[in-house]
């Protein structure tokens, strides 16, 4: 089974940490070089990480991905409210990648119009929901959306993309996950 993907992807970094106990093989890839392009349209007609290959089946997508081997491997119960709590997360890191790559592009992102007030909305509301449902106790065990909620905080702060400062309860979360095995053994900085 191999897991394709980047150091630096937070899509791909959540199954690394999911699947820590799954034995796989890892293949970095850089999504902008020639020869990552070439791997990339070989496998997935989207572009994307994470891709999964297991034996002749193509995954694309970290969710399906996640899917595929939950169901494959039977390690965890996902509710309604799990898969709820994943599409949050998953949109605070869509925004905020898409911020990313047109900075990266020259524009300029904190500009007042449409687009730019959408992302920046979507990323308040979400992080508040997030920091709302930490509280009630939603992510208190090391499970797939803990587990996504835990790489999009720590990428952004690798990014330097947002101040958690009015965020308690997401930077104490991080504080309590970063010095785990798998975490560590994921660090984008490294
Ligand atoms: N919904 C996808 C999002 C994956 C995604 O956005 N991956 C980024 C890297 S973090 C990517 O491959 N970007 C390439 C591009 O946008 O061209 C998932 O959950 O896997």
């Amino acid at each position: 089974m191999k897991l394709y993907g980047s150091t630096t992807s937070p899509y791909v970094r959540r199954l690394r940490v999911w699947l820590e106990d799954v034995p796989h093989e890892f293949v970095n890839i850089d999504i902008y070089s020639e020869e990552g392009r070439a791997t990339l349209r070989s496998i997935n007609p989207a572009l994307k990480i994470p891709m999964l290959v297991d034996d002749w089946q193509a995954v694309f997508d970290s969710r399906v991905i996640f899917n595929y081997l939950n169901h494959k491997l039977e390690k965890e119960v996902t509710t309604i409210d799990d898969e709820n709590a994943i599409t949050i997360i998953n949109a605070a890191s869509d925004s905020f990648i898409e911020l990313l790559l047109l900075s990266r592009s020259g524009i300029d992102t904190t500009q007042d119009t449409l687009f730019f007030n959408l992302q920046r909305e979507r990323i308040q509301t979400t992080l508040q929901v997030l920091e709302d449902q930490l509280k009630l106790g939603v992510f208190e065990y090391w499970h797939f959306p803990a587990i996504c909620l835990y790489c999009l905080i720590d990428w952004v702060m690798f990014r330097r993309l947002n101040d958690f400062a009015d965020y308690p309860e997401l930077q104490a979360f991080h504080e309590r996950h970063q010095a785990r095995k798998s975490v560590r053994a994921t660090d984008p900085r490294i």
